[in-house]
């Protein structure tokens, strides 16, 4: 860029998410990362930063081919339409990134691939045998004094005893050089508490070569020399954040890119899986003679009232859900102003609608409102100039110019919530400021000048407003400028909202409708069907799709969103007798049924292999989706699905409880 004749660089800011797995649809969990991730990423462009924004999905491991397997599907066609619910997700929460990876791209496999080699070339990988635990839904590895009580110490998880030809990454030759670079680096990883149990659990302690490949299973990244084994999904993972850059691509203005962009400003993620980027990545570029990024961030967890939102609980909640009812803002709302960045914050569906109703409905939207019906009123709907300011106005400006350091102080440290907190006393004092100056008496007793200048204040209180909202709010922020007249320029940018009187005059105002309605929060609870949370209410079913089509495997489970009673009765329930049941060749998980309706017999694939025996299925009454359209499963026809109850380990197939005739509709 050219500016009065000298170069002005804008200066770089990279920030990622983690690479989510697409083993099931995210929830609130990952929307909570990427909304802080794209918010920090708003900001900094805001504040003239030339921001790269990266997100994207793990697609790789043995636990993706094990759901893929499950389903009945290859692992790219069960990923594909994961990864699509995801990019959808984001496209509707308004996360503005500039790329999305997927580690099953070729531009990434092939330089991981080149990676691969190179650390192997130099030494720091070489052939060995594994033995010991692996957690297939961390995918990691863990000594025995590792576990605790025989599990998975990072999630409580079962654990399998491995033990196979591995390559091993030398770790334990760059663990000096890594406690070094934190010492000299005290902002690398945040927060502190952190860094201390990094040093003190693995570092301190020795680090072991980690194993790098593995053979009993084939979905990964081939190793280029040793194509029996794929590379170790977390190696490959963690290479995105170069690979995504260009990095070894051949490619020169990718290469540029790469050289423009890296280390990273910011890796965000939550606290689990932050051993992985602030021990292995390091020393894995390190290895390459590469910069190490700036700053790891692990913050905490959006927790349910009975502990973590997980899958195998039941009691995760689906983002789309409420971004369909409320909206994008409002959530995105709830989640930076209720959760103190860093620490663990509860998920209740009572504190979403009071900040909705107290913070967004009461205090903003009623603001903007009242603000646009008294200028319709006092003002045929035009923003009037000024007259003389008073020192209740001068207060106000040099007060405003307070709040802008407290909110950048504040949105440097990551303080999110707090951030939000200062905007908001400016959004109170916008209505405090309408109570003592009642426009309505000023009109009444026609003091025209005070009222313009009463009524020009309470609009640049809310221009300011719109302006710190933008990286929080990216749809209300602009909507409210829409309804006051204002178009972008340089009275919307970051700084002029430091500058009190920055509004145009004469600004023609375009009410529209609320932006925050009031919530009746029980009705909203009976509506979302939340009263009974979390467990039986949302308990999902997820075995029972396993004999289902992509359509449905697309849609894994998690809490449902609402539906009509209509969607409901699109189902053909029935009540059908197993009449006979085998396996499958070379389908360890599914089972070929035939099923008697009475007037005709069906013939289903359930993938029930792992919890039923053929012949303990013979004469039970099973619950069928008859309607369902026929697909082929390893080549069998299947003609609708059975339903069953289950957890992670366990399954049981749903049935009828008394004695009525096969063929009976189910409803
Ligand atoms: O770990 N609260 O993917 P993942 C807050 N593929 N954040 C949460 C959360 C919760 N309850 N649940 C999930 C992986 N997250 C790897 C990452 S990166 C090279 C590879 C967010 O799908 C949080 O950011 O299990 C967490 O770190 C991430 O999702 C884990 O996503």
């Amino acid at each position: 860029m050219l500016h009065g004749g000298t170069m002005v660089t804008k200066p770089t800011f990279y920030i990622t998410t983690p690479i989510y797995y697409p083993n099931d649809k995210l929830h609130i969990g990952h929307a909570y990362s990427t909304t802080v991730a794209d918010t920090l990423a708003r900001y900094k462009r805001l504040r003239g930063y030339d921001v790269r924004f990266l997100t994207g999905t793990d697609e790789h491991g043995q636990k993706l081919q094990r759901k893929a397997e499950a389903a009945g599907m290859t692992p790219l066609a069960y990923i594909d339409g994961i990864v699509e619910g995801i990019k959808k997700l984001w496209e509707r929460l308004d996360i503005s990134y500039d790329d999305f990876i997927r580690t099953t791209e070729e531009r990434h496999s092939t330089v991981v691939q080149k990676m691969f080699s190179r650390l192997l070339e130099q030494g720091d990988i070489y052939l060995d045998h594994y033995e010991g635990w692996y957690c297939t839904p961390d995918e990691s590895f863990w000594t025995e004094i590792q576990l605790k009580d025989g599990h998975c110490p990072e999630c409580g998880g079962e654990v399998e005893w491995v033990k196979e030809e591995g390559y091993f990454f030398r770790m334990g030759k760059y663990a000096d050089r890594l406690v070094q670079y934190y010492k000299d680096h005290p902002e690398f990883l945040e927060p502190e508490s952190r860094k201390h149990e990094m040093l003190n659990n693995f570092l301190l302690p020795g680090l072991e070569d980690l194993c790098v490949s593995r053979t009993t299973f084939d979905w990964g990244i081939p190793v280029r020399e040793n194509p029996k084994h794929v590379i170790y999904v977390w190696l490959d993972a963690l290479s995105n954040y170069i690979t995504a850059l260009g990095y070894l691509s051949g490619d020169p203005e990718l290469e540029a890119r790469f050289a423009k962009y890296w280390p990273a400003d910011v890796h965000m993620m939550s606290k689990e899986i932050v051993r992985f980027h602030s021990i292995y990545w390091p020393i894995m570029l390190m290895a390459l003679d590469l910069p190490l990024p700036k700053q790891v961030v692990g913050h905490g967890w959006l927790l349910m009232k009975d502990g973590k939102m997980s899958k195998s609980k039941g009691n995760v909640i689906d983002p789309n859900q409420l971004i369909d009812r409320y909206g994008s803002d409002a959530l995105r709302y709830f989640l930076l102003r209720e959760i103190s960045f860093g620490q663990d914050g509860v998920f209740t569906y009572e504190s979403f609608m009071d900040r909705l109703n107290y913070d967004l409905a009461n205090d903003l939207g009623n603001l903007l409102h009242r603000s646009l019906a008294m200028l319709k009123k006092f003002a045929s709907g035009v923003i009037p100039e000024p007259a003389h300011l008073t020192e209740l106005e001068t207060e106000l400006r040099d007060w405003i110019v307070s709040l802008a350091d407290q909110t950048e102080a504040a949105m440097e440290r990551k303080e999110f919530s707090k951030a939000l907190e200062t905007i908001w006393q400016l959004v109170r004092r916008g209505n405090r400021y309408i109570d003592e100056t009642a426009p309505w008496a000023l009109h009444k007793a026609g003091e025209g000048e005070r009222l313009n200048t009463v009524l020009y204040t309470m609009f640049e209180v809310l221009r300011i407003v719109s302006v710190w909202m933008e990286p929080f709010m990216p749809k209300t922020a602009p909507e409210m400028r829409r309804q006051l007249g204002l178009a972008s320029g340089a009275a919307t940018t970051w700084d002029s909202a430091r500058v009190f009187g920055t509004l145009p005059p004469n600004l023609v105002t375009a009410p529209g409708e609320p932006i925050f309605p009031r919530l009746d929060v029980e009705k909203e609870l009976a509506v979302l069907g939340v009263l009974a949370l979390p467990d039986a209410s949302v308990a999902p079913a997820k075995e029972a799709n396993k004999a289902g089509d992509k359509a449905t495997q697309a849609q894994p489970e998690g809490v449902v969103s609402l539906i009509e009673i209509g969607d409901f009765t699109k189902v053909e329930l029935r009540v059908a007798e197993v009449v006979s049941a085998e396996k499958i060749a070379k389908a360890d998980k599914l089972l070929k049924l035939q099923l008697s309706l009475g007037d005709e017999v069906r013939q289903v694939v359930s993938g029930i292999a792992k919890h039923y025996a053929p012949e303990q299925l013979i004469g039970q009454k099973v619950i069928l989706v008859a309607n369902l359209k026929p697909v082929k499963l390893r080549g069998v026809e299947s003609h609708g699905m059975i339903l069953a109850a289950s957890t992670d380990t366990q399954l049981v197939l749903a049935t009828v409880s008394g004695d009525i005739p096969v063929g009976a509709k189910v409803k």
